[in-house]
């Protein structure tokens, strides 16, 4: 049964004639969300204000929807949608997100009853939808329009403006939970990172200047403008150097998190020992309208975040010009060890899991499993996976290789934490463990992958301690890798199992790649359809980088021939 509010369909209707879909088109609610060239996802956009508005009246809650395609090019925008205690849509939604995307004009309305129908939806409720956008130059015009499907519903909103992605989960988050996450503001954001990062980095007095000194490449987005305007917060706490703040380059051009990792190299914009500005490792920012002097020596930390915040990776570059980079699984290994010795301490006996994918090098995970013996579980590409994952233990840490990730406390893990950091019998060690713990939960952004909070989190453990960034990178080493795409017809005859790292179809490409692997050493290789672009992405590692770049050449090759390749083929790497 569902309840039938005539007016408003009409004023849908009406409005939607507005936001028209280009007839034929047809795109998929992906890996995270809709994803594609910005000219075409008006309608995407005000369809997605309506479907916010629906599952905040199904919910009874706020829904988010953020306006950003992350690390895309500049010139693609995208939508992902959050529910109300800041995780990703459910799959049901993200299905019926596809089915109202791709309605006709004249099937939209038909589309729009069944989903209320299917989810028995009172449409008289009241909606509520936060909105938040990146600094792509298409994202005022689309989130525009998600404003008016919101409105075309009857429903309410609030337009955040620009917000990192991790912010607006924050904000729908706290608004759901009444205020116990924190408030729903940006500034309420600030304060309450940046108390748990002074709270954690007490314990760290003797740090010098230099160890507080960070490079930060904001890949020129929004993560830049909103780094910048916590960076007060932070008083004396940290000391970054904000590099690719906007103010010249291109969105995600030579830099930020994605370009840093895949192509293993530092990012445009950071001059630093070894990236090409060889001999001028000083650069002069521009702050307050003061030019200022950073010198960048071998061994300083950076960091590099993506389009919209959601990713982190660091590197560093040696005395000898070599660069080396702390993805996503150092990360977790970094994050994991720290919260291993912090419940030993505190003699707390909680559960703690890392969650990883196939792009997890085997050395983290050989490392994790062998040395910290800790749980690990492999899920599909993701973060929506690798979150519902992580849910499952008392504290689960995940981590993709790329950066994205965050840790998941359990409400029984936090309660533990939280009556013995307020238990007045205990002292010494673990009464110092159990407080440092709770300002940890404080500090991490469990809502989803969030790339400032992971940055404070780093900085606090590294200082408390008192590691470089170099003795962080030799935990352990990495086996050489590569990752390629592969440009084809149509990327979805590409199917696979077993947490993507094998492929179903098409006929003959895994066995394919089976024995190509066999020809290297420690060799491992998998191929999957992108959910954010319109490739197929390609991994491979092993003992050398030379054997991790043949053999990531030989695999795109079967899958230019196996899959239906276009353009050109693929060429060796040099
Ligand atoms: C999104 C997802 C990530 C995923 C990445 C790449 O990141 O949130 O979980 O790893 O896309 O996905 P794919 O390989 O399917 O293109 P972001 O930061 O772009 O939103």
């Amino acid at each position: 049964m569902f309840f039938l509010v005539t007016d408003n369909f009409e004023e849908v209707l009406k409005q939607s004639s507005l936001h028209p879909k280009p007839s034929g088109l047809v795109l998929e609610y992906g890996t995270s969300g809709f994803r594609t060239n910005a000219k075409h996802l008006d309608h995407i956009m005000f369809r997605m204000g309506i479907l916010a508005a629906l599952r905040s009246q199904k919910t009874k809650a706020t829904i988010g929807v953020m306006v950003t395609a992350s690390h895309n090019p500049e010139e693609d925008n995208g939508v992902k949608l959050i529910d109300p205690m800041g995780e990703m849509v459910t799959p049901a939604w993200e299905g019926y997100a596809t089915q109202l995307a791709n309605a006709e004009q004249e099937d939209l309305l038909a589309a729009l009853k069944d989903i209320i129908e299917k989810e028995s939806i009172n449409v008289s409720l009241e909606a509520n939808v936060f909105v938040g956008k990146d600094t792509r130059s298409s994202s005022a015009r689309l989130s525009q329009a998600v404003l008016d499907g919101v409105k075309a519903l009857g429903g309410h909103s609030k337009d955040y403006g620009l917000v990192t992605t991790p912010q607006l989960h924050y904000m729908v988050c706290c608004q759901n939970t009444q205020g116990k996450y924190g408030a729903a503001t940006v500034e309420g954001y600030y304060s309450k990172l940046s108390q748990a990062f002074s709270q954690l980095t007490k314990n760290a007095s003797n740090r010098t200047d230099d160890q507080k000194h960070l490079c930060v490449d904001g890949a020129n987005g929004i993560g830049a403008l909103k780094v910048r305007e916590m960076e007060g917060h932070l008083k004396n706490d940290l000391q970054m150097s904000i590099f690719n703040d906007g103010s010249k380059g291109t969105l995600n051009l030579h830099c930020g998190a994605d370009f840093v990792k895949v192509q293993q190299k530092p990012p445009t914009g950071v001059p630093s020992v070894g990236n090409g500005d060889w001999g001028q490792p000083v650069a002069v920012v521009e702050e307050n309208g003061l030019s200022r002097s950073i010198e960048i020596n071998p061994g300083d930390r950076c960091c590099s975040f993506d389009g919209d915040a959601d990713r982190i990776v660091y590197y560093y570059t040696d005395s000898q010009g070599h660069f080396h980079l702390l993805d996503g699984d150092k990360i977790a290994t970094l994050i994991c060890t720290f919260l291993k010795e912090l419940l030993n301490q505190a003699a707390l006996d909680l559960k703690v899991a890392v969650v990883q994918t196939a792009y997890a090098n085997g050395s983290s995970t050989r490392y994790l499993e062998d040395v910290m013996k800790v749980i690990i579980k492999c899920t599909k590409t993701g973060v929506k996976h690798l979150h519902h994952a992580a849910q499952e233990f008392d504290i689960g840490v995940y981590f993709e290789a790329n950066g994205h990730g965050t840790v998941l406390f359990s409400k029984a893990a936090e309660e533990k934490i939280q009556q013995l950091a307020e238990d007045g019998s205990i002292s010494g060690e673990r009464k110092k463990a159990a407080l440092l713990l709770q300002s940890t939960i404080s500090v991490i952004n469990q809502t989803v992958g969030d790339a400032i909070s992971d940055m404070l989190l780093i900085e606090a453990i590294l200082a408390i301690k008192g590691m470089t960034v170099q003795q962080w990178d030799t935990i352990y080493t990495d086996l050489p890798n590569r990752q390629l795409k592969v440009k084809v017809a149509d990327r979805r005859v590409i199917d696979t199992t077993d947490a993507e790292r094998r492929a179903v179809s098409p006929a003959g490409l895994q066995d394919a790649i089976d024995s190509l692997v066999k020809k290297y050493r420690q060799a491992r290789s998998f191929v999957r359809p992108s959910g954010t672009e319109d490739v197929v992405r390609v991994y491979a590692e092993a003992d050398t980088q030379e054997g991790a770049d043949a053999l990531a050449h030989e695999v795109s090759l079967a899958v230019y021939r196996l899959a239906g390749g276009v353009g050109d083929e693929p060429q060796p790497l040099h």
